[in-house]
């Protein structure tokens, strides 16, 4: 049966292609930093411009669609699911990976449920899934790790960038926690989305964070659950996007283990009032690097 997303989703594959080549381009020369919600919440010119790419060439080809873009949001934008199709963007997921040009650095697409797209621009590792037809890297079919023991699992998470000492406190008890099962190893690519293309592809048979961003996590969600890993709450339960908290896992098993061992607090939700929300755009400084 003909699939009435195919030529969006080749759409979305494309854009994120082409965002590939502004980022990479961006890292060989000088990037203005700024900061946005902290004094390590970290935005370029690169990642409004990459944004701006994306919004303008999928307005041209589908003016009715809506979006939630990470740096769009930042400016004071609505952060709300609607009935209509909308695109939820992360130009670079993995900001501060780019201004110390680190290795991984992605944007990430995901058309609310039916498609995710995450392209790792600097390995040139496109990972994308469609509802119910599977995930990929470049064409190849990935599939989560069948490791059920987490005492033989290697874990990814962040740190995030909020440095209120008792959310930090947190963070670090959850991450005692989970070393202390113990886990053959604990890992972090500096990207939310990266760390869970990295649990789709059987890499790693985890990936929790409190903190992140419904941009950051769309996309890859839908890598993860069609590579047949699962996704939950830190509370356990079904995950919400915009409730900042997920755990990806490759089965229930680990996931339910660390539902158990994490130190659980809910930030500001991404669907809150501006006001509400921990983010402050008028935390601004610039520097070049
Ligand atoms: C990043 C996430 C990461 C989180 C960082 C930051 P960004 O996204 O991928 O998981 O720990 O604080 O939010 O800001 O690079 O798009």
């Amino acid at each position: 049966m003909a699939d009435p997303w195919e030529s969006t989703m080749d759409h979305a594959v494309a854009i994120a292609r082409k965002a590939g080549e502004v980022v990479r381009d961006a890292l060989r020369g000088d990037r203005m930093v700024t900061t946005k919600s902290s004094a390590v919440d970290l935005v370029t010119q690169t990642d409004q411009k990459v944004e701006q790419l994306i919004i303008q060439s999928v307005k041209e080809k589908f003016p009715t669609h809506r979006f939630i873009g990470e740096e769009s949001v930042a400016a004071g934008e609505s952060c709300i699911l609607s009935d209509s199709p909308t695109w939820i963007i992360d130009p670079i997921d993995g900001t501060t990976n780019f201004v110390h040009t680190h290795l991984t650095v992605t944007s990430t697409l995901d058309l609310q449920v039916e498609f995710g797209v995450v392209y790792s621009c600097i390995e040139d590792k496109m990972f994308t899934a469609r509802r119910g037809r599977g995930a990929f890297c470049n064409g190849e079919p990935l599939q989560v790790s069948q490791q059920k023991a987490v005492e033989q699992a290697i874990v990814a998470t962040e740190f995030g960038s909020d440095r209120d000492p008792e959310v930090v406190d947190k963070i670090f008890q959850s991450l005692r926690n989970v070393l202390c099962l113990p886990v053959h190893g604990v890992r972090g690519a500096g990207s939310a989305a990266m760390n869970m293309c990295l649990v789709a592809s059987g890499c790693v048979e985890a990936y929790y964070e409190i903190g992140v961003h419904v941009w950051d996590v769309a996309a890859a969600s839908l890598i993860v659950s069609e590579a047949g890993g699962v996704l939950m709450d830190v509370e356990g339960g079904e995950v919400d996007l915009m409730s900042r908290r997920i755990i990806a896992a490759n089965s229930k098993t680990v996931a339910e283990r660390l539902v158990k061992t994490i130190v659980a607090f809910s930030p500001p939700r991404d669907d809150a009032a501006p006001s509400d929300r921990c983010e402050d755009s008028t935390h601004l400084s610039a520097r070049k690097v």
